[in-house]
């Protein structure tokens, strides 16, 4: 199977992308999705599944990516409710299989999944992306939950992994996190993958952990994935070819010190899923996301798709956040996820590849 492209989408009726938009992108192949209106801990049902799956099918792609089926907060605290929302957890794997799914992307993030203290951010040519200012994000979580929940309210725009039903209760989340040590979450993440790893393989389905993103502790939560060691560890610790990762450029990058093309060649075999974004950073700390060209950022986008194709590569590959252009602005886009900056990124992304693949033949 060669290298798979990818595009996320959010569902009907909940992007203003329709899938015969992204049909008139070149080389999509597979439509990264899920039922965003799942709680974190619900079985995903066969119809629910069935009805997108159908819509992702009829439209000439496959539907071989979830991101995300999210990972209840019990389990991550390792509380006694863990094994039921575990099995659920299993079940929602079983009812995805006969569907084709072949990869599930999920995170292991407590109470927050990506931050950012600016979704619109100007680049500098009029455009706008998403940005992070380093003191904003450090002491109270309640300024930056209620900036980002304050979009869902005034657009009805949900975003995946801030619920709303979960942000209403930050404080008690907070009080149930206040034990759960860096060690204590490396071993509640142990105890859930080895739980689910016997219905991947029955399945065939590989759960592809996204990174931490940004790459380090924040508000005091502990985060795990976060550079070279850190993966090293979380795929020795349960090593077995279904744990695998959805590695993203620019989550490890907003640490420059990450050099994300070694750890590709490093992994190749266990990345099931890779995320491609470009980080511009400032002497500061804060960082911006930028256009997919190489030399528009600081994350070697080139050197991590020539790290792929050197290792033989055969996962699904999808552009990540893009920055907002043209008449993209907010209450029209979903932060991140406009269509021209990310149709733009694949063209960069095959334009690449393509390349490498005719130097190959004439080799
Ligand atoms: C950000 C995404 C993440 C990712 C989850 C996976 O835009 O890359 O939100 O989907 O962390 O569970």
């Amino acid at each position: 199977m060669p290298m798979q492209m990818g595009f996320r989408w959010y569902g009907e009726g909940n992007d203003k992308i329709s899938l015969g938009d992204i049909r008139q992108i070149p080389g999509v192949s597979t439509i990264v999705w899920a039922l965003h209106d799942k709680m974190p801990g619900e079985i995903w049902q066969p119809d629910e599944i069935e009805k997108v799956v159908s819509q992702i099918k009829a439209a000439g792609f496959n539907a071989d990516v979830v991101e995300s089926v999210n990972v209840h907060d019990d389990i991550k605290i390792g509380l006694e409710t863990r094994d039921a929302l575990i099995a659920n957890y299993i079940q929602t794997i079983r009812n995805l299989a006969p569907f084709g799914v072949k990869v599930i992307c999920y995170n292991f993030m407590p109470i927050f999944d990506w931050t950012r203290s600016d979704l619109f951010h100007p680049v500098g040519d009029g455009s706008t992306a998403l940005f992070y200012q380093k003191d904003m994000i450090q002491d109270d979580p309640k300024e930056m939950a209620d900036y980002v929940m304050g979009f869902t309210e005034k657009y009805h725009m949900t975003f995946p992994g801030w619920e709303p039903e979960r942000m209403a209760k930050l404080d008690e989340l907070f009080e149930k996190y206040k034990d759960v040590t860096k060690e204590k979450l490396w071993a509640n993440f142990k105890y859930f993958l080895e739980a689910i790893m016997p219905v991947c393989h029955e399945t065939g389905i590989k759960m592809a952990v996204h990174m931490d993103d940004p790459p380090w502790d924040i508000f005091g939560l502990p985060r795990l994935l976060v550079d070279e060691a850190s993966i090293d560890r979380f795929l020795k610790m349960v090593d077995d070819p279904y744990n695998c990762l959805t590695l993203c450029s620019g989550s490890l990058n907003a640490n420059p010190e990450n050099n994300v093309a070694a750890i590709v060649r490093k992994h190749v075999d266990r990345i099931a899923f890779a995320h491609i974004r470009n980080v511009k950073h400032f002497p500061n700390g804060d960082f911006s996301e930028a256009s997919h060209r190489d030399c528009d950022g600081e994350t070697g986008i080139l050197d991590i798709l020539r790290a792929y194709h050197d290792g033989g590569w055969e996962g699904y590959i999808r552009p990540d956040h893009g920055r907002h252009l043209w008449d993209e602005k907010p209450g029209n886009v979903r932060p991140g996820y406009g269509l021209y900056d990310r149709a733009l990124g694949i063209m960069y992304m095959l334009g690449a590849w393509d390349l490498m693949d005719k130097e190959d033949e004439a080799k």
